[in-house]
């Protein structure tokens, strides 16, 4: 049996994840230790923790051991090998003393004298040895707490690539499938007073069926590339805060406990700034609603007037406040209309990677901010494409502050198996804990299903639940995906459209076109393509854009070189200017990544080259074509 194949057959059986409830977290009795996440496991994460970073709590970052485990000997995969002794890293062993108590003692590893890395961050851009590592490693540290009776202890990972098993004190706590979005394990149960010591198999490859598949373009980014944090929180806890604003005037929010006395207790929200103040009692769900006038002096949030309110919920002893902002979005034929008017989204896409030549995808807020503020001044930009996956809710947070309209997105991309349950269930996973992470920030505007895949009856059904998923956890945000666009030529002109299924189930259009750079096209006729569109919604050019290496500069023009790139630009905004239906941008790329697809020796070298700014913010000519369009349509 392959790997694969066992690792399919594992997947479709028994298993494990993400809960409250310990019992349920049990790994199953076989062979192999290696995580698998149930089929039917719940859909919707079983402890949400919204606005976790706003309560107390402890910092996990820092230094952690690490070990490789290239042939998952800690998994014991093969020939159905029973986890050895001496290969399980997760064991609360000290295996020095162990070794110095018998001399027969045998292990082949040793977590406690093991090298350290400083976590979060991707372990490819840690050391040499590990650049181009995709596979199994374990990481651990100890911990200190003494929870009181009445406490609970909950473990979150804000985001570890991609297959993760959690074990505390040597037992399993939970798994979790997917690198970009939050989980949190009750670990009540498995903790003890004093010293702890947390391990965690972390296995950053992918298969056919996980959600993005194999082969992307983009990097490996393996491992903790997000916070660990310990919480201490009341036995009954504000486990989530849904809050909005409708096109009526009202304010409408959603406070969910989770605990024994969720059901029937009484839960305050205020927004003091507003100075309104409300009490409401859980159902028997633990849920309290809320739906409250909102007052004339409101400022409701725009790029240009980011405008955030506090907003604070208690019930018994617990208490969460967040910073929202307030406004609407719709659309209406061909426009987005943002709190009632028209909006033009002046944007750019990204992927979560700081500027640097050794990026870690370690995305702090000053890393963040640098990025951002480029869009925001440098390109005068309103709207961010945040490709192809969540990113780090430092992001989210930052373009609430900032000002920045956002795209989220799951990665849905090229290739999945659609067919498959498994990868549907997984990424409708995916779509839920990012959606419940995020759906508080004003900035999100865009919930996206999905980037560039086949119009298939099965990815219809795919990306279709998707998006009716979207709706249900959110009604309050538009849904879109980045579609392929179809270009044919008559008598000497291009036309293109998107002919896709796909248009009718999503608010927005949205096409990636790369006319000139990818095909045969020539730049001559890229201005005068004719677009059209199935039905009268708005349509995005969600991504288009040419490689050039900064720097290099060609008197022919010729692709790869600043001028290629600047007359792409140029195009591609004058065709832009052509279409009625447009309703916004977000060129491809903001800077430039990496991503093993792209290894031209002399002007890529492991980067994908259609950034505006190099790896290490170098503007190049195109930056300022785009910047100065961005700044007519502002006016
Ligand atoms: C695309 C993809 C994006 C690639 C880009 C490219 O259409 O959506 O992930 O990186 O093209 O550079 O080819």
């Amino acid at each position: 049996m392959t790997d694969l194949t066992r690792r399919r057959a594992l997947f479709s059986g028994a298993a494990l994840l993400s809960g409250s409830c310990l019992a349920a977290l049990a790994v199953p009795a076989r062979a192999s230790a290696e995580p698998v996440v149930m089929a039917d496991a719940p859909l919707l994460p079983a402890i949400r923790l919204t606005a976790a970073l706003n309560r107390p709590y402890q910092d996990l970052s820092g230094a952690w051991a690490y070990s490789k485990d290239l042939y998952k000997t800690g998994w014991s995969t093969l020939m159905d090998w029973k986890p050895n002794r001496g290969n399980q890293r997760f064991s609360d062993v000290d295996v020095a003393a162990e070794e110095a108590r018998d001399r027969y003692a045998l292990f082949e590893y040793d977590m406690q004298n093991a090298p350290r890395m400083a976590l979060p961050g991707a372990w490819n851009a840690a050391l040499p040895q590990l650049r181009y590592y995709d596979g199994l490693i374990w990481f651990q540290r100890t911990f200190l707490v003494s929870p009181k009776p009445g406490e609970r202890v909950l473990l979150r990972f804000e985001a570890v690539n991609y297959v993760t098993q959690v074990f505390v004190n040597g037992k399993t706590a939970g798994a979790h499938e997917g690198g970009f979005t939050p989980f949190t394990l009750d670990v009540t149960g498995l903790v003890r007073d004093g010293v702890n010591q947390v391990t965690l198999g972390v296995d950053s490859s992918h298969t056919d069926q996980s959600v993005p598949p194999r082969v992307t373009d983009w990097d490996i980014y393996g491992g903790v590339t997000r916070p660990v944090r310990l919480f201490v929180v009341p036995d009954t806890f504000i486990d989530d805060l849904y809050i909005r604003y409708t096109p009526e005037g009202r304010i409408l929010a959603e406070a969910r406990l989770m605990g024994p006395a969720s059901a029937g207790s009484d839960v305050t929200l205020s927004l003091p700034a507003l100075k309104l103040m409300a009490r409401g009692r859980t159902d028997e769900t633990g849920t309290a609603h809320f739906d409250l006038k909102a007052p004339r002096g409101l400022k409701l949030w725009t790029p240009e007037g980011p405008t955030l309110y506090e907003v604070t919920v208690t019930a018994g002893t617990d208490s969460l406040s967040d910073r929202v902002g307030l406004r609407t979005i719709a659309v209406k034929g061909h426009q987005i209309l943002l709190n009632g008017k028209p909006v033009f989204l002046r944007g750019i896409c990204l992927h979560e990677e700081e500027f640097g030549s050794n990026p870690a995808r370690n995305m702090t807020e000053p890393a963040s901010r640098a990025l951002l503020t480029e869009v925001k001044h440098g390109l005068n930009g309103n709207f961010v494409r945040l490709s192809h996956y969540p990113h780090s809710e430092v992001t989210t947070r930052l373009a609430d502050e900032m000002g920045l309209l956002v795209w989220s997105e799951i990665p849905v991309y090229w290739a999945v198996a659609f067919g498959d349950a498994r990868a549907l269930t997984t990424a409708r996973r995916m779509m839920a804990e990012n959606i419940l992470r995020d759906r508080n920030r004003a900035s999100i505007i865009i919930w996206s299903v999905g980037n560039e895949t086949p119009k298939t009856e099965a990815r219809n059904h795919f990306m279709g639940t998707l998006a009716d998923d979207a709706k249900r956890l959110d009604p309050s945000r538009l849904t879109s995906a980045a579609l392929l666009v179809n270009k044919t030529k008559v008598d000497g002109v291009l036309h293109a459209t998107i002919d896709d299924p796909m248009v009718d189930k999503l608010d927005i259009l949205s096409a990636n076109t790369y006319t000139a750079w990818y095909g045969n096209d020539r730049l001559e006729d890229v201005p005068a393509i004719k677009w059209s569109a199935p039905v009268d919604k708005p349509l995005i050019f969600s991504e288009f854009g040419a490689d050039a290496l900064a720097g290099f500069h060609a008197p022919d023009r010729r692709k790869f070189s600043e001028e290629f790139q600047a007359d792409f630009y140029r195009a591609t905004l004058a065709n832009a200017a052509t279409v009625p239906i447009l309703a916004g941008l977000s060129p491809w790329i903001l800077k430039d990544f990496q991503t093993p697809r792209r290894e031209h020796p002399v002007y890529q070298n492991g980067w994908n080259r259609k950034g505006l700014l190099s790896e290490t913010g170098a503007r190049k000519q195109a930056f300022a074509v785009l910047a100065e369009w961005y700044s007519q349509r502002a006016i």
